[in-house]
């Protein structure tokens, strides 16, 4: 069958000297690194709104690509657009997908005939994976696109929205669960205020937190022993996402005893816009026991909302899968391409370039995190760097039975401090940057 993709070549590993385009340069599938195949290090997911759905719009201009996959009718074209997403997942080698319900089957004009066309697509979708041997990282309902969310879903200030993201929500763990998704997300869509002058915060959060548990208790009774994930945002689309970033959202989580069910997909590009580097806020979710999947693109500093590029910063993936390997590796969660070619890249051929560029920038991010978690020399660096916490004073520190009389009494005998050595940051980015470019 002719797709969208016809033109393009599977993707093959051909080595770092290759000058093929077409081909990546690090990302070797079945290669094993640190014990396990590169791809269930990284598991890579295409993310179906992006890829199989944006035309390009932007606010000033219509969509600069069209992707109705040679049909008119809407579902003529999401069965389409199924079977082109399974071959560019072939030709690309990635394994998983992530969805919005709406993104693969149009709304239809109640809430029953959207449900049965879910039904209809999700048995294709049941199909296809089974034949390309593709499987689902996650799904989610679209609680935000449709004017009546204009308000927000479960921070609505109309019962009858709330009542109606719930019936979205309920089918869409249905999907997931059917086509053997790990993972759920809720990100935050429209779930935050533009003014407290019409808002009651309280009321919103408490309702948010609500519609959470109702969807954990429904899904653990239809048998989804997957993670749910709240992704954070700061803002966009609203001024104040509830969502603002992984502290906020680990307290909110801690405070409707919702913490044991969800972990924390963490976007790279909405780190950088609540202020924090992609790293802090992995680094958070790890320490804090809620890492979970990634969303995986990466925004410009010079702008200030989210403008989802792929990510090709090799720094970036580097620290990224320093974390990741910290983390124990991916268990339910994964890498998805939470990230759109620029309008103005509007080919299939720009499609596949901008994945090339982006697994590859996480398979070179993945060998270098693992040289410099061999090397040792940052990991014995930070070590050595808190030794005073292992004898003496410190120990009592370290295991919180010393008293304060008892500091007190070690500091008036002390004089002052007498040593503190330097935290030689720049020295250790030297280290970082030969392991990476060696
Ligand atoms: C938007 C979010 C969204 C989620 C899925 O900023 O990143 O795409 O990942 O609803
Ligand atoms: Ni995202
Ligand atoms: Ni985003």
């Amino acid at each position: 069958m002719k797709t969208y993709f016809s033109t393009l070549p599977k993707i093959e590993y051909e080595g770092k000297t290759t000058d093929n385009p077409l081909a990546f340069r690090y990302y070797n599938p079945d290669e094993i690194i640190a014990g396990k195949p590169m791809r269930e290090h990284l598991k890579f997911a295409m993310s179906y709104w992006h890829t199989m759905c944006a035309e390009g719009t932007d606010m000033f201009g219509v969509g600069t690509l069209t992707k109705n996959y040679g049909e008119s009718d809407p579902m003529a074209s999401a069965r389409a657009k199924a079977e082109c997403a399974f071959d560019l997942m072939d030709k690309l080698q990635i394994d998983y997908f992530c969805f919005h319900d709406r993104d693969i089957a149009p709304e239809g004009a109640t809430l029953a005939e959207s449900n049965a066309r879910l039904d209809e697509i999700t048995d294709l979708l049941e199909k296809l994976m089974k034949e390309h041997n593709k499987k689902v990282l996650w799904g989610t309902a679209n609680c935000f696109g449709n004017p009546r969310y204009m308000h927000g879903a479960g921070t609505a200030p109309n019962a009858d929205v709330f009542a109606f993201a719930a019936g979205q929500i309920k089918k869409a763990l249905e999907i997931t669960q059917r086509l053997g998704g790990k993972g759920y997300v809720f990100w935050g869509g429209r779930e935050g205020y533009e003014t407290l002058l019409n808002t009651d915060m309280a009321k919103e959060l408490d309702n948010m937190a609500y519609l959470m548990h109702l969807a954990v208790d429904y899904a653990r009774s239809i048998g989804f022993d997957g993670d749910f994930y709240i992704e954070p945002k700061p803002k966009e689309p609203t001024k104040h996402q509830y969502d603002f970033d992984a502290a906020t959202v680990l307290a909110f989580l801690r405070k409707y005893g919702l913490d044991k069910d969800f972990k924390l997909n963490i976007e790279a590009n909405h780190a950088t816009l609540a202020g924090h580097t992609f790293r802090h806020e992995l680094a958070t979710a790890r320490i804090n026991g809620a890492f979970g999947s990634i969303d995986a693109n990466q925004g410009d500093y010079l702008l200030g909302w989210d403008t989802d590029q792929f990510p090709t910063d090799y720094y970036e993936t580097t620290f990224c899968m320093l974390e990741v390997l910290r983390a124990g590796g991916f268990t339910n969660g994964g890498l998805n391409f939470d990230a759109k070619t620029r309008r103005g890249s509007n080919t299939p051929e720009d499609i596949a370039y901008a994945y090339i560029a982006g697994m590859d920038a996480f398979a070179f991010g993945l060998r270098a995190a693992v040289r410099i978690i061999e090397d040792g020399r940052l990991d014995k660096f930070v070590e050595d760097r808190y030794a005073s916490y292992n004898t003496g004073i410190g120990k009592k520190i370290a295991d919180q039975t010393a008293t304060l009389e008892e500091l007190s009494a070690y500091a008036l005998n002390m004089g002052d401090v007498k040593t503190n050595t330097s935290g030689r940051q720049e020295y250790l980015e030297t280290v970082v940057n030969r392991l990476l470019f060696c």
